[in-house]
C-alpha cells in the first residue's frame, strides 16, 4: 500500500515538475588533457574535448550534463549549437519528452545525428538532472529505481603490450576483476601479443575483452574472431565499421566469443536495426550519441526485449543511474575522462561503480578546475 504520505509526495513531486521552466542554457567548451592518451586502432585521443552544459531554471534549479565531441576541432560549433538551442525552448516547461519531440521536429530535415545529436541528448540530460534535483532525489530514483553498485569493467588506454598489462596490473589491483583492452594495431601476432600480456597480468580469473574500434574489413574480422576464439574473451568489441549490422551479423555467426556493438548508435532507430540484424551478442549503450536519458530508456526496453546484456560506454556518471533501471543490466564502463573537473568523480569499490545518492545525477562542477581547461 502505497499510503497517503506517499499519494501527497507523488502529488507534491508532479507539482515540481510542471513547475520547472527553462530559463537560460550556458554552455562552456573545455579541452582537457588526458594525463595517459587514449589509443585506438582508429586514432590516438590526446585530449577530451567536452560541452559543460548548465540549463537554468524560473525556479533556481539548475540541470548540468556534459557531451563529448570527440576532436578539438569540432568544440566550437558545439559551444555554439548547444546554446542556439536556449531561443527554441526558453519558457518551456522542463519536460524532457515534449522538448524532446520539439526539438526532433526543428531539425526533421537537418537530421538529428552529429552534433545535432549531441547537442540535443545534452540539453535532455540537463532537464533530467533539473527533475532529479527538483524532485530532492538521486536520478536513479526519479526513474524509478534505488541506488545500488553496477558491476564495472576498467577500459585501458594503453594498447601496447607491456603499457597494457602495466595498466592493467593498476586496476586489478583498485578491485577491478574485468578490463578491456583496445586491439587491432596491426596483425593477428599483434592482437595475440597484447591480449596474452594483459592476461598474464590480470590472472585467468579476470574477465578480459577486446576493442577493435571499427579497425577491420568484415572478412579479416572473421578471420581474428575464429582466432581469438581459443583465447578465452569475455566479449569482441566493433570488429568491423560500426554501421555496417551485416557485416557484423556474418562475425557474430562465425564468431563463438560474443560480438559486442553500440556506442556509435545514433538513437534508438539505429539500434533497433542493429538488433533485427542480429548484428550483436551484447549490447553497449552511449548515452549521449542514443540521445540523453529519454533514449537510454527505449534502449533498454529494446534490449529486454531482445534479451541481450546492456553495458554503457563511458559518460559513467549518468549510466550508473540509468543501468541502475536497465532490465538486462551488465556492465558499466570505468573510463574516467571528465573526472578532473568534477567536485565529485564517480567512485568504485570492489570492482563496482557507486549510484551517488544526492539529487540529480550528481554532477557538480570543480570550478577551478574548469577554469583551467576553458576554450575561449
Ligand atoms: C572509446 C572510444 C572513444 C572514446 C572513449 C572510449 C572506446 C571504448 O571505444 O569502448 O571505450
Ligand atoms: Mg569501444
Amino acid at each position: 500500500m502505497r499510503g497517503a504520505f506517499g499519494a501527497r509526495k507523488e502529488q507534491i513531486i508532479a507539482a515540481i515538475h510542471a513547475a520547472l521552466t527553462i530559463r537560460k542554457i550556458c554552455a562552456r567548451g573545455l579541452n582537457l588533457a588526458l594525463q595517459r592518451p587514449v589509443e585506438t586502432a582508429s586514432g590516438v585521443m590526446r585530449s577530451t574535448p567536452l560541452v559543460l552544459i548548465d540549463l537554468l531554471t524560473e525556479e533556481g534549479v539548475t540541470g548540468k550534463s556534459y557531451v563529448r565531441c570527440y576532436t578539438p576541432a569540432a568544440l566550437v560549433p558545439l559551444v555554439q549549437l548547444v546554446a542556439n538551442l536556449e531561443d527554441l525552448i526558453e519558457g518551456d516547461a522542463a519536460a524532457p519528452a515534449a522538448i524532446e519531440q520539439k526539438l526532433e521536429r526543428h531539425f526533421r530535415l537537418l537530421g538529428t545525428q552529429g552534433l545535432t545529436g549531441i547537442a540535443m541528448a545534452g540539453i535532455d540530460m540537463a532537464l533530467w538532472d533539473a527533475l532529479a534535483k527538483a524532485s530532492g532525489v538521486p536520478l536513479v530514483t526519479l526513474l524509478g529505481g534505488a541506488p545500488k553498485p553496477i558491476p564495472a569493467y576498467a577500459s585501458l588506454r594503453t594498447m601496447s603490450p607491456a603499457g597494457a598489462a602495466a595498466e592493467a596490473e593498476e586496476l586489478v589491483a583498485l578491485g577491478f576483476d574485468a578490463i578491456k583492452v583496445k586491439i587491432g594495431r596491426d596483425d593477428l601476432a599483434a592482437d595475440l601479443e597484447t591480449i596474452r600480456s594483459v592476461r598474464a597480468a590480470i590472472g585467468l580469473h579476470a574477465r578480459l575483452m577486446v576493442d577493435y574500434n571499427q579497425s577491420l574489413s568484415v572478412d579479416e574480422a572473421i578471420e581474428r574472431a575464429r582466432a581469438l576464439d581459443r583465447e578465452g574473451l569475455y566479449w569482441i568489441e566493433e570488429p568491423t565499421r560500426a554501421d555496417d549490422f551485416a557485416g557484423h551479423a556474418r562475425i557474430a555467426a562465425a564468431a563463438e566469443t560474443p560480438i559486442q556493438l553500440g556506442e556509435n548508435w545514433w538513437g534508438p532507430h539505429d539500434m533497433e536495426k542493429s538488433l533485427a540484424a542480429h548484428a550483436s551478442d551484447h549490447v553497449m549503450l552511449d548515452v549521449m550519441k542514443l540521445g540523453g536519458v529519454s533514449a537510454w530508456l527505449r534502449a533498454a526496453a529494446l534490449a529486454e526485449a531482445a534479451g541481450l546484456p546492456a553495458s554503457s560506454h563511458t559518460f559513467p556518471e549518468f549510466s550508473v543511474h540509468l543501468l541502475g533501471v536497465t532490465p538486462t543490466c551488465h556492465l558499466i564502463e570505468y573510463l574516467d575522462h571528465a573526472g578532473p573537473i568534477l567536485s565529485e568523480p564517480v567512485r568504485f569499490k570492489a570492482g563496482a561503480v557507486l549510484t551517488p545518492e544526492r539529487p540529480g545525477s550528481g554532477l557538480e562542477w570543480d570550478e577551478d578546475a574548469v577554469k583551467l581547461a576553458l576554450v575561449p
